[in-house]
């Protein structure tokens, strides 16, 4: 016995990816719809070796259904979430629409998956931001050690975080460079970002930070220990997928480089990539597809007593996003919606 999936959005960067991580983690389908807006009925996806026709999420009933993959923007989220939590059917959402609400648990497997528990009061559980995955599952194993009292990271995140439209940008403006009368003028956004850096995502806030930053902030706050004191800096770089981060890290105890390494090692959903020689460290190229959480450059930081840095880097699509929200449906699975 298996579970009736609906994927939300399934013609996006993240809708893609998340039919294709149900079917390389054989979860347990009975039966699967994948939606998208009125203009995209009718599309075909890819689900393993089958092909599906996107239905008209605006016609679509979700009653019988068991769990529905959301990634679709906020707004979207904000009409249709309710019409199928109500309808019986728990939403896993990819959007920022409900991940501060405190009826809505805010998870990372690796991390707090019994948060899933808490699904019950509105039958929507939040994934969170892309950015914030990746390093909670690199902190989570260093906190349960030496508990973290402040994080300082800088993101280098890639264009595919704004969607296709911003990927198509990025190729576009390259290609522009060097064919005389092929340039392309920013529009996704609002400098060049072909062989540039953009220390902007998402909106300004009133202290001079982006909400991207906030996000950040809260949502470590919220998945992981309200203690932490997080700053961060996001910055949008040309590449196409994969977020890096730089993460330095202060601990209430000192933390020898050796053993933080020997725990992430350990860790669920980390792979650690560290020589300290040339490409002896992950770069973003490298982990396009995969699953993993890759630490790389793990080394004191000798200016505070308990310091650490360390480098992050994951596939944005997958654990920031698609992965992310399946391992959730699974945990669902197993702790609360339990099948034959
Ligand atoms: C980004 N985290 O990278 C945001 C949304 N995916 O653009």
């Amino acid at each position: 016995m298996g579970y009736k999936i609906v994927v939300v959005g399934a013609t996006g960067n993240v809708g893609h990816e998340m039919l294709n991580i149900l079917a390389e983690r054989e979860f347990p389908v009975d039966e699967i719809a994948a939606l998208a807006s009125r203009r995209s009925q009718g599309t075909e996806v890819s689900f393993g070796d089958r092909t599906l026709k996107c239905q008209d999420l605006e016609q679509f009933d979700f009653t019988g259904w068991d769990i529905a993959l959301f990634a679709i923007g906020g707004e979207a989220t904000k009409t249709y979430a309710p019409r199928a939590a109500k309808a019986g059917c728990v939403v896993i959402d990819n959007s920022s629409l409900y991940r501060y609400d405190p009826d809505v648990p805010l998870v990372v497997p690796e991390v707090n998956a019994a948060a899933v528990d808490g699904y019950t009061k509105k039958n929507i559980i939040a994934n969170p931001n892309c950015s914030t995955a990746q390093m909670v599952v690199a902190l989570k194993p260093l906190h349960d050690r030496a508990r973290i009292k402040r994080v300082v990271v800088s993101t280098y995140q890639s264009v595919s975080g704004s969607g296709k439209e911003a990927m198509d940008e990025l190729w576009n403006q390259t290609k522009g460079m060097f064919v005389p009368g092929q340039e392309v003028a920013p529009s996704v956004y609002p400098k060049q970002i072909a062989f540039n850096v953009i220390p902007h995502i998402d909106v300004f806030l009133d202290d001079g930070s982006t909400k991207e930053e906030w996000k950040m902030v809260a949502e470590t706050k919220k998945i992981m220990d309200p203690s932490i004191k997080l700053t961060a800096t996001c910055v949008r770089v040309p590449v196409f997928v994969g977020h890096s981060e730089s993460i330095n890290i202060e601990f209430e105890d000192f933390l020898d480089e050796d053993e933080a390494r020997d725990i992430l090692r350990e860790a669920p959903g980390i792979l650690v990539v560290d020589k300290r020689e040339a490409g002896g460290y992950i770069t973003p190229v490298e982990c396009v597809g995969e699953y993993a959480t890759y630490i790389s450059r793990i080394r004191q930081d000798s200016t505070i007593d308990n310091g650490l840095n360390i480098w992050c880097v994951s596939d944005n699509l997958r654990k920031g996003a698609a992965l992310n929200a399946v391992q959730i449906a699974e945990v669902l699975g197993q702790r609360c919606l339990k099948k034959g």
